[in-house]
């Protein structure tokens, strides 16, 4: 049986929908992103299942909810309820403080702290013991992304046996840094005791490949250019490469409507006469945020014709909230932007224009369209999606995008943008000047071909790949 024609069993720490109280009413609410608009006609088509934490504790009355809006999406969506206690520990201890900071190369942000560690552990073990009461013959289960490391483990643990696909949605970082990670093995077994493993780019696999060759010498690894396999005690695990992207179609269809283009004039009319420098991004300290404002700082001290000509318009939505690193990076940026407006402001024009919040689709487009530069500088990041959605609308061929080369999306796009490091800001400002005098017709050439990628490569095709790969040998 092909895993098309399985049924489709999803894990991921969030739910694609999130229930909250409504006064005293509780309500189920729609989350948005790309893994949910990928595989959401997927599941609908074959009536999968979904498992995950529906962002509320045991008191609410989850199943029900449930039960109600699984019927109205065609899929199942089961609960992993989790006490306050556990998603601190668990989510916003182990989770995004040492496990995000550490897969991002950010070894100053970790905290090391065995208990939020032992609560990782719980809350996996609850997730594989949710998964094991659902589990049937016919399921492809795929797990999803550094809360789930562990699942495997648990259930093998359990004597289950299934096959079981993963997926890390983040980077995999060098073994120089994984080695100081108090649980590294218990990390890199947990993983192994996945059938296959999904990374976004080739260097996250080899890192990991490397982790195993240091940390157990007598696991076999074989490798082959797009694919991997490590042999350890008779099981044979898989690894391969699978660039996560977007619907191309939707973006670049959405991006030909009036509404999204009565926003992108509404963006111009705000901002008269200006190219717009675009970057958008959730407020986390791996975007690279406030690098980005220096490098733009440096951009308008080099170039004089910058000033006045050029604005960056920031929209970051706030995510984290609770971990105290994400507040102090709003006041950072605060600070930074502050004192990089009232040096340059003058009458009528102001460098940096930021937000902190939440675009719907449309205005998302509208910026994507308004905004001659997208300007995405990552520090590091898994994949990045913010750049393909942005060569997705630019349906005029027009923008041109300057991206980090610590982006994973890199790989991908590095011969139509212009690369830059984000730690370099004088190479980075150069790029901003680049880009500002770029001649149409190079932004046309350069921006078709981005387009041509980010159609070829989709979200579809990533799905695609990942289940052939699980099935070929
Ligand atoms: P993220 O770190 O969330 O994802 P990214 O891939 O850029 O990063 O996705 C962000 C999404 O949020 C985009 O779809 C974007 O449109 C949306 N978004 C950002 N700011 C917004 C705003 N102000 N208003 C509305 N929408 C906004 C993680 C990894 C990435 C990896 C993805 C998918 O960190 O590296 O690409 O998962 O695997």
């Amino acid at each position: 049986m092909s895993p098309e024609e399985k049924k489709l069993f999803i894990v991921s720490n969030r739910l694609p929908i999130m229930v909250a109280r409504d006064g005293d009413e509780w309500m189920v609410n729609a989350s948005s992103g790309g893994l949910i608009t990928a595989l959401a006609p997927l599941m609908k088509r074959n009536h999968g299942i979904w498992l995950g934490w529906p962002g509320c504790g045991p008191e609410a009355p989850v199943e029900s909810l449930l039960e109600a809006h699984s019927a109205e999406q065609g899929y199942e969506l089961r609960p992993v309820t989790l006490e306050e206690e556990q998603v601190e520990k668990y989510y916003r201890g182990f989770s995004n403080q040492t496990i995000w900071p550490l897969f991002h190369d950010l070894l100053g942000y970790c905290d090391f702290n065995a208990e939020n560690w032992n609560f990782y552990n719980l809350v996996n073990e609850r997730f594989a013991a949710s998964v094991a009461d659902f589990l049937k013959p016919d399921h492809f289960v795929w797990i999803h992304d550094y809360q789930l490391m562990l699942v495997a483990h648990f259930l093998r643990e359990m004597g289950i046996d299934t096959h079981l696909n993963f997926f890390l949605h983040i980077p995999f970082p060098s073994c120089d840094l994984l080695r100081r990670l108090p649980w590294k093995y218990e990390i890199i077994e947990g993983l192994l005791q996945y059938d296959h493993l999904g990374f976004q780019t080739a260097h996250d696999r080899r890192n990991f490949v490397q982790c195993v060759r240091s940390l157990i010498p007598e696991a076999a690894i074989k490798g082959h250019r797009q694919r991997s396999e490590i042999i350890l005690e008779g099981r044979t695990v898989k690894l391969g490469t699978y660039p996560i992207s977007i619907d191309f179609d939707e973006f670049n269809s959405f991006a030909r409507s009036k509404e999204v283009a009565d926003a992108a004039w509404f963006v111009h009319e705000n901002i008269p006469k200006r190219t717009l420098l675009l970057g958008i991004d959730r407020l986390d300290y791996t975007k690279g945020i406030p690098e980005r404002f220096l490098a733009f700082e440096r951009a308008l001290e080099k170039y004089e014709d910058l000033r006045k000509q050029i604005s960056l318009v920031q929209i970051a939505v706030p995510s984290r909230t609770k971990v105290p690193q994400y507040r102090d990076l709003k006041e950072d940026l605060d600070t930074l932007a502050g004192r990089i407006n009232s040096r340059y402001s003058t009458e009528g024009w102001v460098p940096i224009h930021y937000m902190f919040r939440e675009l719907n689709r449309t205005q998302l487009l509208g910026y994507y369209r308004a905004c001659e530069i997208a300007f995405i500088t990552p520090l590091r990041d898994g994949m990045n999606l913010v750049c393909k959605e942005y060569c997705a609308s630019s349906i005029d061929n027009n923008g041109v995008l300057i991206l980090s080369e610590f982006a994973g999306a890199a790989d991908q796009m590095a011969k139509g943008a212009l690369m830059v490091n984000p730690y370099d800001l004088e190479g980075t400002a150069d790029a901003i000047y680049a880009a500002f005098i770029m001649p149409g017709d190079e932004r046309q050439k350069r921006m078709k071909a981005l387009r041509a990628e980010v159609r070829r490569n989709d979200v579809q095709r990533w799905i695609d790949w990942f289940l052939q790969s699980d099935q070929a040998g």
